[in-house]
């Protein structure tokens, strides 16, 4: 065996190890987190790239700092393999927890499972792992997050609200498999489907990210040129889809409605430039909730399966007074 077909086979296997152990301990109790003054505590990140991802570490950071305790940061650069390795590198470094922001529902079941084994609880923050693999309460301690079919339906009553007679709709998903991706598609069509009078002309994956938006938007905009209303499901492919409405000769806000969800400061203020119509936004300011629930947790209270963020809503009433406060 090369090396590059072993170390392939040595992954493989791990996950074939863990997801066999989630069958046989799936009773098991969750690992306890013992009452200390301060914690060696993992944040295991998905991606650095685009500001939502750099306002939640931050806000991780920050409060790790305020309260003491000591951070292992790692960032997946967009790769579930590497973050399933950098969870690894957390359970034999020895953390007392695990933060873990999951890229993909099914790939990080491998490493919930892992900590699970190693005695090392974890705690699930804005993006959660599939539900049928791995339970909260059982598996992991708890999702924190934003409800995300809650974000998708919110943006499409808006839109059923104020379509003017626009209904032919391009919706940018994002990434493939995540938990974002597969609930603010549920929540958005659901909607639209139920309120009649809507076409979903193409729905594509643009990885959350702000060039792949516009490279699928510039391609769909081509395919569908009656196409009327972009909905994007993060700023990023929004802001990517606004360059590719106007390469494609139309004004962004007349001709076609931008929808998107995040609400970062360069949404609301496309908001404000009439450049984006409406958007949800999915607060990443995660520090505060996501240390007080370890210490909820230590002390050995009950954690609810899921803990909400409270998300804004941004639309022409109210963005320049709340550009301010977006993140
Ligand atoms: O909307 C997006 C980010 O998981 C909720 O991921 C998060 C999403 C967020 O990259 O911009």
């Amino acid at each position: 065996m090369n090396r590059i077909s072993r170390r392939a086979f040595m992954l493989a296997a791990t996950a074939a190890g863990a997801i066999a152990i989630a069958g046989t301990v799936a009773f098991a109790e969750l690992p306890k987190l013992a009452q200390k003054e301060t914690y060696k505590v993992g944040f295991a990140q998905t991606e650095s790239n685009n500001p939502w991802r750099i306002a939640q570490t931050n806000s991780m950071k920050a409060e790790a700092e305020k309260l003491g305790h000591q951070l292992v940061y790692t960032d997946a650069a967009g790769s579930a393999a590497k973050q399933v390795a950098d969870v690894n590198s957390m359970i034999a470094q020895g953390v007392d927890l695990i933060f873990l922001a999951p890229r993909e529902e099914k790939p990080l079941i491998p490493a919930v499972m892992a900590a699970k084994k190693a005695g090392i609880p974890v705690i699930l923050l804005d993006r959660s792992v599939d539900p049928s693999l791995a339970k909260a309460g059982e598996d992991y301690v708890t999702f924190i997050g934003s409800d995300f079919i809650e974000e998708g339906k919110r943006i499409a009553e808006w839109l059923v609200k104020n379509a003017n007679g626009k209904s032919k709709i391009i919706e940018l998903e994002g990434t493939t498999g995540s938990s974002p991706a597969n609930d603010r598609k549920k929540g958005f069509d659901e909607t639209i489907k139920a309120a009649g009078g809507f076409e979903i002309v193409a729905s594509q994956s643009g990885d959350f990210a702000r060039d792949k938006g516009r490279q699928v938007a510039e391609a769909l905009l081509q395919a569908h040129p009656d196409a009327d209303i972009v909905y994007a499901h993060n700023d990023e492919m929004a802001i990517g889809a606004i360059a590719a409405i106007e390469a494609a000769g139309k004004v962004p806000g007349k001709d076609v409605l931008v929808l998107s969800i995040d609400g970062g400061k360069e949404a609301v203020q496309a908001v404000i430039d009439g450049k984006i119509a409406a958007v949800v936004e999915c607060n990443p300011r995660f520090g505060p909730k996501a240390f007080e629930t370890m210490l909820r947790y230590a002390k050995g209270e009950k954690i609810d399966p899921m803990v909400i963020n409270e998300d804004k809503f941004y639309d022409s009433s109210n963005a320049a007074a709340e550009l301010a406060n977006a993140y």
